[in-house]
């Protein structure tokens, strides 16, 4: 896989392929961030992004982990203290899940959003975007809640973080995308230069089906579950033998394996007794699902194994969230 397909693998959509592409040619010293309000246990929403941030080392680009406490504080999410102690957690986990110590750089927004340029640039900002504007950048993030005026500052820090992390790609789940247009829009506005983004999926809820996965509405997975409980959690999940043919519904069995699982593994072994067609190998993801499609891997051993997948690379955050607390 050369450094162009390792950025692009498993992305729903990056702004603009041109872009990207130049990057990848060159990606030495290019810096790639993803930004997440501090929260204290990880789930597999930012195990999604933390996927495509190891991609994106192994591709030779520096990753800078943005630990949003000032967004977090302005989405309701407790007090500073509160926050910047999950922050420290996060961080460990994010470096126990797999994320290189070395080439990464962890970086508190309130070390930068608080400064005296920056608030100004951020009044530059307030005035040159409409309530609407933002507001609509803002809806997916922040849910259904009446929008405060915090909620309409959020995505225009966001933007401005994009230009003083001096990043040269910008990532985040597909929930970011009207906030990387936005920014794409006004930062040039400000004087300063558009940058490329890229849109990993978000995985669907993994009892339904349905909508997406979080650790505020439906079922996930997290740094804090044991074995047992994500076995269950996995043996519950929704997992149509055949593609939904009216398609609105996805697999959330094969969404696992294909964003959380194969990218970190080289390959999957199934294990099953000689009765049920013996132990299978799969490299490629796309086999793994033909088979479940065509009846050839029950759901119950396909269910069986990703557990044990999740589970070993749960594992390491498990443990460093134990001796945290402990
Ligand atoms: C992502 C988030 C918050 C602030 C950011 C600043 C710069 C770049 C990315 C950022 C978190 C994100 C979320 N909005 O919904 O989790």
């Amino acid at each position: 896989m050369d450094a162009y397909e390792r950025i692009m693998r498993n992305a729903e959509e990056v702004v603009t392929d041109e872009e990207v592409r130049e990057l990848a040619a060159d990606p030495a010293g290019k810096r790639a961030y993803v930004g997440y309000e501090p929260s204290g246990v990880l789930h597999l929403g930012h195990l999604l992004t933390a996927n495509k941030l190891i991609d994106l080392q192994e591709a030779g680009l520096e990753v800078v982990v943005l630990l949003a406490d000032v967004h977090a504080y302005l989405n309701g999410k407790g007090t500073f203290e509160e926050i910047r102690e999950t922050a420290e957690q996060m961080k460990a986990q994010f470096i126990a899940y797999g994320i290189d110590e070395d080439s990464a750089e962890f970086v508190y927004g309130s070390e930068f959003q608080l400064e005296k340029e920056y608030t100004l640039d951020l009044h530059a900002l307030e005035l040159e975007t409409t309530l609407n504007r933002a507001q609509r950048a803002m809806a997916e993030i922040q849910g259904g809640e009446t929008a405060k005026v915090s909620h309409v500052v959020y995505p225009l820090m966001q933007t401005l973080d994009i230009e003083y992390l001096d990043l040269d790609l910008a990532v985040g789940g597909i929930d970011q995308r009207k906030v990387h247009m936005l920014a794409r829009e006004e930062l040039p506005e400000l004087g300063y230069e558009v940058r490329p983004a890229l849109h990993t999926p978000i995985v669907a809820d993994l009892t339904t089906g349905e909508g997406k996965m979080s650790s505020s509405e439906g079922v996930t997975i997290s740094m804090e579950d044991s074995t047992d409980e994500l076995e269950e959690k996995v043996n519950s999940a929704f997992c149509p033998p055949t593609a939904d043919p009216e398609g609105d519904l996805e697999n959330p069995v094969l969404e696992l394996f294909e964003y959380h699982v194969f990218p970190r593994f080289s390959e999957i072994v199934v294990e099953r007794p000689d009765e049920y067609g013996g132990n299978v190998t799969y490299e490629q993801y796309e086999s793994l699902e033909a088979d479940l499609e065509s009846g050839e891997l029950h759901p119950a051993d396909a269910k069986g194994t990703l557990a044990s997948y999740l589970d070993e690379l749960i594992a390491p955050g498990r443990e460093k969230l134990r001796e945290i607390r402990s």
